[in-house]
């Protein structure tokens, strides 16, 4: 049926959970049909809101239309639009920000309540009613199972080719009788390359023709080249330790301009025959798997420019047999990244000097996407690290600051932090060896004396002499920003 009938069967107040994750294989026509609808009912003068949970961000077609039409109460979880954003950061809707493992078994735990509708995105439907993913497998595989009703949108732009790359594992269940999960290697098959559905909950099937959210990337700056050098030279210093091999461990590798420019690094690096276990596969991968570095990688969707998808269908043979899609609670398990030892690389708004990270509040206030999969890689992981640039807006702000304005990942996750000023290797250090380590290897020279300012009046006035800190003065910097626009104190 038209999309514009699909989305009548939504109702104001429902849950509906959608396909879609890092703008790729979330619905297409549906969203904006509904979007449309919600318009007109408040044009009506009635409400019209509802909940949408997805895997993570999608796009305009989706997060962005239903955002300006003010039809959504809550959402869950990561989110990228700037529609979107803008109305969470004004206080005009509820947002909840949850590690991207911890979402389908939250929602089977009961925590989201029931879930009215499930839209998903598929590339195909088999003659035995199964579905074929899209290009991401997110939190489908719970949708349809959890929704009382489903919609299916067939997209025929997305390359049929993909069929055959999923694995999507059904031996998940709720505690007390949960059994380990047995994927030892990241290339190890352990579900089925379809979705399950309930035929008699299918109430509609939309067609459309339509490409993902393209991502386009920054080109590669000094600044992130940088950053790139830092992370191979430490990688190197591992292999000569002893404490990695020359394939080092699965990487996974978070979004964003940053991620995308070191995974471009790691080719200068020379590696050959590499994995990754990650969540999202970048232009950055793409290119690492083209060309030997990655011989294997397994996430849980693309997240491609308009050239990375154009190289993805001209070379889909090629990668067919060097990827696999699973479900977002297996590509995010914390069990599978502790047991593959999974070296955790992403992006971060702001550290303190203990090692505090800040992936998603500017100012301790203003969310940018969210925490996505990073914390359940940091906390899991072999090795996590976090990589910034030194300072943002000009140099109006420091990524290295007294006391993080927000936490998503505490110093007890975090043993690697990077920016173009150099890299501080944390293992092994007490709070005080820390922060001088990142204030002497991270900071800005900007802020550099201003930290050790900070750092040498807390040793001597802090209430405990074991993670010093002046209290009153903690925060003092983003107050500054707020009031002067800058960081540094005026001259
Ligand atoms: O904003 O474009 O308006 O100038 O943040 O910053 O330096 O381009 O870095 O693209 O790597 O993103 C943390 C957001 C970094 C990302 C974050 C501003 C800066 C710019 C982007 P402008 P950069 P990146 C797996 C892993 C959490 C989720 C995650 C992220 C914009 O890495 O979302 O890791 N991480 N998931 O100017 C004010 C600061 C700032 C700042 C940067 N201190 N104050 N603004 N910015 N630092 C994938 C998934 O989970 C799906």
């Amino acid at each position: 049926m038209s999309a514009e009938q699909a989305a009548t069967f939504v109702k104001p107040g429902m849950t509906v959970a959608m396909s879609g994750f890092t703008g790729a294989g979330y619905p297409k026509a549906v969203p904006g049909a509904l979007a449309k609808l919600i318009g007109d009912e408040h044009d009506a003068g009635r409400d019209f809101k509802i909940n949408v949970l997805t895997g993570a961000s999608t796009a305009p077609e989706l997060d962005g239309v239903l955002a300006k039409a003010e039809g959504m109460n809550l959402r869950l979880p990561y989110m990228s639009d700037p529609e979107l954003r803008r109305r969470i950061n004004e206080g005009n809707m509820e947002y909840m920000d949850i590690h991207l493992s911890h979402v389908a078994q939250h929602a089977w735990f009961g925590f989201y309540g029931k879930i009215d509708l499930a839209i998903v995105e598929v590339v195909g439907v088999t003659a035995e009613g199964d579905l074929i993913p899209s290009s991401s497998v997110g939190n489908n595989k719970t949708w349809l199972e959890m929704a009382d009703k489903v919609i299916i949108e067939v997209n025929s732009q997305q390359s049929a080719a993909m069929d055959g790359m999923h694995d999507v594992y059904y031996g998940t269940a709720l505690p007390p009788h949960r059994k380990p999960i047995d994927l030892t290697t990241v290339r190890d098959r352990i579900g089925q390359k379809y979705l399950n559905v309930d035929v008699n909950k299918i109430v509609a099937v939309v067609e459309t023709d339509a490409p993902d959210r393209l991502s386009p990337f920054a080109p590669v700056d000094a600044t992130s080249e940088k950053i790139a050098d830092h992370l191979l030279g430490f990688l190197d210093y591992e292999i000569r330790a002893g404490r990695l091999s020359e394939k080092l461990l699965p990487l996974q590798s978070g979004v964003g301009n940053i991620a995308n420019a070191v995974l471009a690094g790691l080719a200068r690096g020379g590696y050959k025959g590499l994995t990754a276990y990650t969540e999202v596969i970048q232009d950055g991968m793409l290119q690492l798997i083209k060309d030997g570095t990655i011989e294997f990688a397994s996430a849980t969707s693309f997240s491609l420019s308009e050239a990375g998808i154009a190289e993805f269908n001209k070379n889909v043979d090629h990668y067919r047999d060097r990827i696999l899609l699973r479900a977002q609670e297996i590509s995010n398990h914390p069990e599978i990244i502790r047991r593959l030892g999974c070296i955790a690389l992403n992006g971060m708004i702001e550290a303190d000097i203990y090692g505090n990270v800040n992936s998603t509040n500017v100012l301790g206030s203003h969310v940018m996407n969210g925490i996505g999969g990073s914390g359940d890689f940091a906390r899991n992981g072999y090795l996590s690290v976090f990589m910034s640039p030194s300072t943002a807006k000009d140099g109006k702000i420091s990524g290295i600051v007294p006391f993080a304005s927000h936490v998503d990942h505490t110093e007890h996750d975090t043993m690697i932090l990077i920016t173009e000023q150099g890299l501080a290797d944390l293992r092994g250090l007490s709070p005080k060896q820390r922060a001088q380590m990142i204030i002497d290897n991270c900071a800005h020279p900007d802020y550099r004396p201003l930290l050790q300012d900070y750092f040498d009046r807390a040793r001597k006035e802090s209430y405990g002499k074991h993670t010093p800190h002046l209290l009153g003065e903690a925060l003092s910097w983003h107050e500054r920003f707020r009031t002067t626009g800058d960081m540094r104190p005026a001259q």
